[in-house]
């Protein structure tokens, strides 16, 4: 392993959006780093407001900013709701970016997601791909928000000096997961209905889609793993991708959840029900070359996920705000 760029210790680091799935696994990866952690709950701050992000960075003086805030949800919700997705990214991602600099942040970090890539984009999809052909319809607007991230970050580094980098990550599961059917990722979505058909000895369960489209899942602490290496090991324009470079059909993964879960009856596909991106696959090949790799194999992952979600159900089957 090189020696880092970039060190945490003794840092003032605030991870926006820490009660997501992703800024919470961050929180606990960076327990073990001798920073010192900022939060801020969306009651107190809401990032869409530039005001009153201006004011907080002011107040509050930030060293490091990982920006894991941002408005997100599965297909459905993505399809739905596209003002929502276009609009809360842009002004959070705008809002942070310009208070970090105007407070002097030594490192920024944003998160986006490999629905940046062209929908047909050449499989596994290198950093390269951006911009080379259409989006996928159902995510656009979230797609089109994240890739403005990426280049905002461009900007601040070619006319400000600022060291802002931005990871994409693959399709995310884990604890603290979403787990409302009409928002949810296909992860959560497909454990709860399988559990609750298992609970109730219902006979079939409804997956959407044709079943024939192809994923790649990253659990959550390997993600926080990832973005915590990138921080102290990557400068530079490009955006990095965080996958763990393996896919599988949504059938064989419904097939999985079903095995973890102990469900025993039948798989309906519903067509009625879009299938999205025909393929998304990351190419990790940056990443492994600083020096990451995943930890968590998919079985274990979606196991420990499952153990979460029965020790956790009430909480988990909130929806998502
Ligand atoms: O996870 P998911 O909602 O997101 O859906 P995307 C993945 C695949 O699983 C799609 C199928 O082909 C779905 O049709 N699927 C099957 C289901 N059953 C279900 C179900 O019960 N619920 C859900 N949600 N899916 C999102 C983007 O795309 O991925 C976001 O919309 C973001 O912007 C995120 O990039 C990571 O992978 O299709």
């Amino acid at each position: 392993m090189t020696a880092p760029l970039f060190s945490l210790a003794g840092r003032r680091v605030f991870v926006a959006g820490h009660r997501g799935m992703v800024g919470a696994a961050l929180l606990r990866r960076l327990a073990d780093e001798s920073c010192q952690l900022l939060t801020v709950g969306r009651e107190a701050l809401d990032l869409r407001r530039q005001a009153e992000t201006e004011a907080w960075f002011e107040a509050q003086r930030p060293e490091v900013v990982i920006l894991a805030a941002a408005r997100v949800g599965g297909i459905l919700a993505n399809d739905s709701r596209p003002a929502e997705f276009l609009y809360d990214n842009l002004a959070i991602e705008t809002n942070v970016i310009e208070a970090a600099r105007r407070v002097g942040v030594a490192k920024l970090l944003l998160l986006g997601s490999s629905c940046i890539y062209p929908r047909l984009a050449e499989q596994p999809m290198a950093e390269s791909a951006l911009l080379g052909g259409p989006l996928e319809p159902t995510n656009q607007w979230y797609a089109v928000a994240k890739i403005a991230g990426i280049k905002l970050c461009q900007a601040y580094r070619r006319q400000h000096g600022a060291d802002f980098i931005a990871a994409m990550p693959t399709n995310l599961y884990g604890p603290g997961d979403n787990f409302d059917l009409e928002s949810s990722h296909v992860i959560p979505a497909l454990m709860r209905k399988l559990h609750d058909a298992k609970r109730g000895g219902q006979a079939t369960v409804e997956v959407w889609g044709s079943g024939a489209p192809r994923r790649e899942f990253l659990h959550v602490d390997d993600c926080a793993d990832a973005l915590v290496h990138l921080l102290c090991h990557y400068s530079g324009e490009a955006h990095v991708n965080v996958g763990s470079g393996k896919d599988l059909t949504i059938a064989e993964l419904a097939a999985l959840i079903a095995e973890v879960v102990a469900f025993e009856g039948a798989l309906a596909y519903d067509p009625g029900k879009p299938d999205g991106a025909p393929r998304k696959l990351l190419d990790v090949g940056a990443l492994t070359t600083l020096g990451w790799q995943p930890r968590i194999d998919l079985r274990d992952g979606l196991r420990q996920t499952y153990d979460w979600f029965v020790a956790n159900q009430a909480e988990a089957r909130l929806a998502a705000s």
